[in-house]
């Protein structure tokens, strides 16, 4: 793809040819469509799970001074073949005098990276990949707080929202055998052999995802209407993928999310599809693997992942060093993904842009710097 050429394929022209001209043909056709491509041929398709989930307080407490009330909740998830418990962290505001937005979203390295206080409950070791060195330790929980800037819960208290948060291995342990030990394996037809479109380890934390809009929405003090998806890097390719295909989710903030995220597959540019089935063929569904070397012949790109959010809304970040994502790229398919949300436009006062974007200087990360946007995001276009 050449840097100024229309970004293929294009977003207002069903498989058949027809072209897409008003909001309504857009979600009754292309939407739809959409959906089921990325599943074919990206994500995998996602079952209908016969697991219960099943939300009950671990404890409570009064945080940040009494600005801030953290619930510790045990969502139990059974399947004929067992159980299995994602902890869900969540803080609200103690001020609020109404129901708050609330971001969620998975966190690396577990829920005691997150918050230093030892009052957390660290992750434990098997719920990481084996071998691969956690970014901390489980079995002292020396990590504790370790990933605290991705998450500036006084930040996002301070400015009216909740903030909830799960461990990715709570759901399904990061590594190509991890669904034996997750979510999946808790199936009664589980079998560790995956095949053409058979879900991967993305469709499965965007799974959780919904599962967790669905315990937040019964929560006291949660506005279930205003429930905002986040997510870095995979965590990221993983939210944007839940916001697609959950019309609950309000909002999707997609940070440095890149290949199989928010940047295009076509793109020759930072990660490639070949890289990213090679190193992590869990990730997605098998068919995605055979589209290295030939993207142009995927019936989808990753800017149509956004258009299939439209017209809810989407933020997308990208970093200057973080090449590896293609932060052009990000910006590239924000910017083809908005005559989408220009067929909602009558519902946005005019020249405002239809998805957030900001380039920050740096790594691959997400910073307090980044939350600053999001918020100010939320905040403008959540009322
Ligand atoms: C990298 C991977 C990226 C991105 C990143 C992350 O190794 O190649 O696609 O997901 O990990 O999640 O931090």
């Amino acid at each position: 793809m050449a840097p100024d050429e229309p970004m293929a394929p294009a977003a207002l022209r069903c498989l058949d040819g027809s072209t897409i001209s008003t909001a309504e043909e857009w979600l009754a056709r292309r939407r739809p469509e959409l959906l089921e491509l990325f599943a074919e041929y990206v994500y995998g398709h996602t079952p209908d799970l016969s697991l219960e989930a099943v939300a009950r307080t671990h404890r409570e407490d009064i945080v940040l001074g009494g600005r801030a009330v953290r619930r510790e909740v045990d969502v139990v998830i059974t399947g004929p073949a067992g159980e299995r418990t994602v902890q869900l962290l969540l803080y609200l505001p103690t001020g609020a005098k109404c129901a708050v937005p609330v971001f969620v979203g998975l966190n690396f390295s577990g829920n005691h990276t997150v918050d230093p206080d030892p009052r957390i409950r660290p992750a434990r070791a098997e719920q990481y990949p084996p071998g691969g060195q956690p970014t901390v330790d489980p079995a002292t929980a020396g990590g504790r707080g370790s990933l605290a800037h991705r998450w500036p819960i006084d930040m996002i208290i301070d400015s009216g929202f909740g903030a909830a948060t799960a461990f990715c291995g709570d759901v399904e342990p990061d590594h190509p055998e991890g669904a034996a030990h997750g979510v999946r394996g808790l199936l009664a037809d589980f079998s560790q052999h995956r095949s053409g479109s058979d879900w991967g380890t993305l469709g499965v934390w965007a799974w959780a995802l919904s599962r967790l809009l669905e315990v937040l929405s019964d929560q006291p003090g949660v506005d279930p209407d205003r429930i905002l998806a986040v997510g870095h890097s995979r965590l990221g390719k993983a939210a944007l993928w839940a916001a697609a295909q959950d019309e609950r989710f309000a909002l999707v903030v997609s940070n440095e999310s890149g290949c199989g995220g928010a940047s295009p597959s076509r793109r020759p540019f930072g990660e490639s599809v070949h890289d990213i089935t090679s190193r992590f063929p869990h990730w997605f569904c098998p068919r995605f693997a055979e589209f290295a070397g030939r993207e142009d012949d995927l019936p989808v790109d990753q800017h149509l992942l956004l258009a299939a959010i439209a017209p809810r809304l989407v933020y997308v970040a990208s970093a200057r060093e973080d090449l590896w994502s293609d932060p052009e790229g990000e910006r590239l398919s924000a910017l083809a993904a908005a005559p989408v949300f220009d067929l909602f436009g009558a519902d946005r006062p005019a020249g405002e842009p239809a998805i957030g974007y900001h380039l920050r200087e740096g790594e691959h990360d997400i910073l307090p710097e980044d939350w600053q946007h999001y918020l100010r995001f939320a905040a403008d276009r959540l009322g």
